[in-house]
Parts: C-alpha cells; sequence; structure tokens
C-alpha cells in the first residue's frame, strides 16, 4: 500500500470488540490515513451493513470499489498483507495455524460474552435461561484457563495478542464474567501488553 492508495472504509462502532481488534490492527500497521470509520449499526435493518455482510455483523472493510471483507480476522490478514507486514500473523507453516488457532480461541471469548450481554438484552427479564448462559460462560472459563497457562509474549503484536486483549478489555468493560481475580498471569499479561502496545489504550471504548 502506498500513501496514494484509495481510502477504505470500515463499517463499525467504536465500543464493538471485533471493531476494535481491527482499529488496533490499522494502528499497529500505521495505516489510518488509509481508512475511514464509518459506524453501523446492525440493528437497524435500513444500514447498509446488511447489504454488505449479509450476516449483518461489524466489522466490515469496504475496498475502494465496494467490495466488502469480513470478518475481523480476514480483514486484519487482508490489510497486514497489503502493509507488507510479517508479524501480524506467520506467512506459513504450523505456526501461521497454531496463531491462527489461539486466535479464533481468543475470539471465542469475545463471542460468548457477546452471546451474555445479548441474552440480557434481547430477552425479557426472567426469560433468560440458566442453562444458556452456564454454557457460555464455560467456553469463557475454559479459553481463559488455556491463556493462563500459557499467555502469549506480552512484547509482541500479533492477531493473537489484539484478540485477546480486545477479549480481555471487553469482559473488563461489559463485565459479563469476572476474571481478574482468578487469572494473575492474564492480568499481569494485559497489563505488560498495554504498556508495550499503545494502540491498545488508544482504541479503548469511550466511557460514559
Ligand atoms: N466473527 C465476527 C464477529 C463479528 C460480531 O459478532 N460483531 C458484533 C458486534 S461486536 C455484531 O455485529 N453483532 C450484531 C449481530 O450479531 O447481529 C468477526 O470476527 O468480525
Amino acid at each position: 500500500m502506498s500513501p496514494n492508495d484509495p481510502t477504505f472504509v470500515l463499517r463499525t462502532t467504536v465500543t464493538s470488540p471485533f471493531g476494535r481488534k481491527v482499529r488496533m490492527a490499522i494502528e499497529v500497521l500505521g495505516i489510518g490515513h488509509l481508512v475511514t470509520v464509518e459506524p453501523a449499526d446492525p440493528l437497524n435493518e435500513t444500514d447498509t451493513l446488511r447489504q454488505q455482510n449479509p450476516l449483518g455483523k461489524m466489522p466490515c472493510l469496504l475496498l475502494p470499489d465496494g467490495t466488502p471483507i469480513y470478518d475481523s480476522g480476514v480483514i486484519i490478514e487482508f490489510l497486514a498483507e497489503g502493509a507488507g507486514s510479517d508479524a501480524m500473523v506467520p506467512r506459513g507453516g504450523p505456526e501461521r495455524y497454531v496463531a491462527l488457532t489461539r486466535a479464533r480461541l481468543a475470539d471465542g471469548i469475545t463471542e460468548a460474552a457477546l452471546l451474555l450481554i445479548y441474552e440480557n438484552r434481547f430477552r425479557d427479564p426472567g426469560t433468560q435461561s440458566e442453562r444458556w448462559i452456564a454454557h457460555q460462560r464455560g467456553k469463557i472459563a475454559r479459553a481463559l484457563a488455556t491463556f493462563e497457562a500459557a499467555p502469549p509474549d506480552p512484547a509482541r503484536t500479533d492477531i493473537v495478542a489484539i484478540g485477546l486483549s480486545c477479549a480481555l478489555g471487553y469482559l473488563d468493560w461489559r463485565q459479563p464474567v469476572k476474571w481478574r481475580d482468578n487469572h494473575p498471569r492474564l492480568v499481569a499479561w494485559l497489563a505488560a501488553f498495554a504498556q508495550h502496545e499503545p494502540a491498545y489504550e488508544r482504541t479503548r471504548a469511550p466511557t460514559g
């Protein structure tokens, strides 16, 4: 990508944890000048998001000719390749697929956390399923335990660290589960990573 390249449009809110992954990657890759962020509203049926991504999910990146690229992991790989960065995802071999698997594990925490939030938001009080809530909590607990046993290198910003930091940031923000008391190594990892990677703080969802 060169500074003369046309601008991409990123459909996302600044509160979306998956959108934050892409906003972080854009900062890290130093290509903010190539991307315009346009808010999206997945619940609004007249929002063009549903034409761009039939799943109606954000983030969704639009190429200059309107071609949509989603989901967050695909967008990050696309942008990293265009920016000529090798650091975000290993190019090949088992390391590549181990990293992509760990990144999907981190995304799974965010997915389950979102389902917990939606369970509250979309169901009338008293109609939430305790069984479903426990099922999602189990996913989060097992994934957190896996990362707690082997946290990533905090001095490295890659697709795993981006996904995990956005997942933990989302747990901190919306608090669908409490994770800090029983995951000391992950607490230390997030603090060290935030210190190493300024894009983590800069992409934090605004409060209030
Ligand atoms: N796997 C997708 C997940 C995207 C996702 O679930 N986004 C949420 C917002 S953070 C969304 O658009 N939810 C609205 C919906 O599911 O209708 C990705 O990584 O981009």
